[in-house]
C-alpha cells in the first residue's frame, strides 16, 4: 500500500482551489529537494517494489505555484545510476536530464541541482531518461500551476497513468528483439498491412499507482467543479479517457491551453497529457474517470466521490477492446495562442521506420546522415514525420512547444504540444521558434522503440546579438 502517493494526490485536489495564497514567497522560493528512491506498492494484492520520485513528506512528484521557481536538488538513493528529465519545460539544456547528452548520469548516493525559470505553466511531468528505468515507475507528476487555472474555483485532481508488468523492462526488450521467422503464420511480418497496437502485453494498468480493484477514490463536492490533470506516463501504453454519462471540457493538452472542446471520451497517447473540466453530479452521485487501454480489454481508473456516495465495484476487464487511438479529434484541436505567422525557414523531414521482425526502430533526417538536424537559432522551423511503419510512433521533442499544422496534407492551426502521436502510414507536420538554443533529444516515447534506436537530436547555437 502507498497510502503517501494516494492521500497526496487526493489532498492536492482538495487544496487546489485555495491554493492561492497558501504558500508564503519565502517559502515558494526555497530549494526542493527530490529523492529517487525505490518504494513498494501492491498490485492484484501482491506487494511489489517499484522506483519513485518523492519529496521528504512522500509527496510524489512536484507542484509549483505561479512565480515559483524551478529550483531542485535530486538526489540518487537508487543502487544503480539515474538521471530524471522534466518532460515538458522549456529548460536550459544542460538541465534536461538526458545522460550523455544533456550531463552524466547521477551516481548511486550522489545528487544533481536545477534551478530555471519553471515554464511553460500547466501539466508536466517528470521521469527517467535512463536506461528502461521508466517502466519501473520511475516517474511522477510535475505541474506548474497559473494564475488563470488557480482563479477558476476547480478542485485540482491528478490521474496519473502508468502500464505494470511482472516482466522485469530488461527481459521485456530482450524478448520484443529476439530474431522472429518473417512469414510465421499469425505473426506480423515487415510487409503486414495491419497495424500493430500493442508491443507488449502488460499484465495491469495503473491510475495513481492502483488498479480498479481497488482504485484510488478521491473526495469530491457534490456537485462541483474539477480540473482533471490527466499524465499518461506509461511506458508503451496508448488509451482513450472515458468520463461515462458525464461531459468533460479539453481545456489543454500537453499543459499547453486550447480551445475547448466538449467530449465523453478523449483519446491520450504516450507521454501526452490532457487537462479536462468536469461538472460534478448534482444528485452527489460519485464518478469514474477511466482509461481504456488501446487494442487491450483492460482499463484502469479513479473514482470522484462526493461525502456519502455510493462507490460501485468498476470491472478492470470490459467487453471490447479499447478503441485504435488516432488523429480525429487532433484534427479538431486549435490552439488557444498559436505561434505568431511567419515563413518556415528552414525544413526537417524526418522518416519514422523500423523493421518489426528484427524490432529495430529509427528515425532518419533527410540530408543529416546521422548527425543532428542542426537549425539556427530564431528561426521558424518545421518537422515534417511521415510514419513509414505499422505501429504508431508518440514523438516528443525536448526544451519546446510545437504547433501541430498539418496531418495528411489537411491544414490546420492545431495544439501547441510537446508529444505528437504519428499513426502508421500518416505524416504529421509541426513548427516551432528555435529560442532555446542547445542540444535537444528528439525521439519516439515508446520507451521499447527509444531503446531500439528511435532517437535523434536538434541542435542549434546562441549567437550574441551585435550592434
Ligand atoms: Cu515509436
Amino acid at each position: 500500500m502507498n497510502i503517501s502517493r494516494r492521500g497526496f494526490l487526493a489532498a492536492a485536489g482538495v487544496a487546489a482551489s485555495a491554493s492561492v495564497a497558501r504558500i508564503p514567497i519565502a517559502e515558494a522560493s526555497q530549494r526542493k529537494i527530490l529523492y529517487v528512491r525505490t518504494r513498494q506498492i501492491e498490485v492484484d494484492g501482491k506487494a511489489v517494489t517499484r522506483y519513485g520520485v518523492e519529496q521528504e513528506n512522500g509527496t510524489f512528484g512536484l507542484f509549483l505555484d505561479p512565480g515559483d521557481h524551478f529550483d531542485v536538488q535530486l538526489v540518487n538513493e537508487l543502487s544503480d545510476s539515474t538521471l530524471v528529465h522534466w518532460h515538458g519545460m522549456e529548460e536550459p539544456w544542460q538541465q534536461d536530464g538526458v545522460p550523455y547528452l544533456s550531463a552524466l548520469p547521477i551516481a548511486p548516493g550522489s545528487s544533481a541541482n536545477y534551478n530555471f525559470a519553471a515554464k511553460p505553466t500547466g501539466t508536466r511531468w517528470m521521469h527517467s531518461h535512463f536506461g528502461l528505468q521508466e517502466q519501473n515507475l520511475l516517474a511522477s507528476p510535475l505541474i506548474i500551476r497559473d494564475k488563470a487555472a488557480m482563479q477558476e474555483n476547480a478542485q485540482e485532481v491528478v490521474l496519473f497513468l502508468e502500464d505494470f508488468s511482472w516482466t522485469s523492462p530488461e527481459e521485456i526488450f530482450a524478448n520484443l528483439r529476439k530474431p522472429k521467422p518473417l512469414m510465421k503464420m499469425g505473426s506480423k511480418s515487415d510487409k503486414d498491412t495491419g497495424p500493430d497496437l500493442n508491443d507488449v502485453k502488460f499484465d495491469a494498468f495503473l491510475a495513481n499507482d492502483r488498479t480498479l480493484d481497488d482504485p484510488d477514490v478521491i473526495a469530491v463536492e457534490k456537485g462541483g467543479r474539477v480540473r482533471l490533470r490527466i499524465i499518461n506516463a506509461s511506458a508503451s501504453s496508448n488509451y482513450t479517457i472515458d468520463l461515462g454519462s458525464l461531459d468533460g471540457t479539453l481545456v489543454a493538452v500537453d499543459g499547453n491551453p486550447v480551445e475547448p472542446l466538449i467530449g465523453k471520451t478523449f483519446p491520450l497517447a504516450i507521454a501526452q497529457r490532457a487537462d479536462i473540466m468536469l461538472e460534478l453530479p448534482s444528485d452527489g452521485s460519485a464518478a469514474a474517470v477511466l482509461a481504456h487501454c488501446e487494442g487491450r480489454k483492460m482499463r484502469s481508473g479513479i473514482v470522484l466521490a462526493p461525502k456519502g456516495a455510493r462507490v460501485e465495484k468498476i470491472s478492470t476487464v470490459t467487453d471490447s477492446e479499447g478503441p485504435r487511438v488516432g488523429l480525429d479529434q487532433e484534427l479538431l484541436l486549435r490552439a488557444a495562442t498559436p505561434l505568431i505567422p511567419h515563413k518556415v525557414q528552414r525544413r526537417i523531414p524526418v522518416k519514422l521506420t523500423g523493421s518489426m521482425s528484427s524490432y529495430i526502430w529509427s528515425m532518419p533526417i533527410e540530408g543529416q546522415g546521422g548527425m543532428p538536424a542542426v537549425v539556427s537559432e530564431k528561426q521558424r522551423v518545421e518537422i515534417i514525420m511521415t510514419n513509414e511503419t505499422p505501429m504508431s510512433h508518440p514523438m516528443h521533442l525536448h526544451g519546446h512547444s510545437f504547433q501541430v499544422v498539418e496531418i495528411n496534407g489537411k491544414r490546420i492551426a492545431g495544439a501547441l504540444r510537446d508529444t505528437i502521436m504519428v499513426p502508421p502510414k500518416t505524416q504529421v507536420t509541426v513548427v516551432l521558434d528555435t529560442l532555446n538554443p542547445g542540444l535537444w533529444a528528439f525521439h519516439c516515447h515508446n520507451l521499447y522503440h527509444l531503446a531500439a534506436g528511435m532517437f535523434s537530436t536538434m541542435a542549434y547555437r546562441h549567437v550574441p546579438q551585435t550592434t
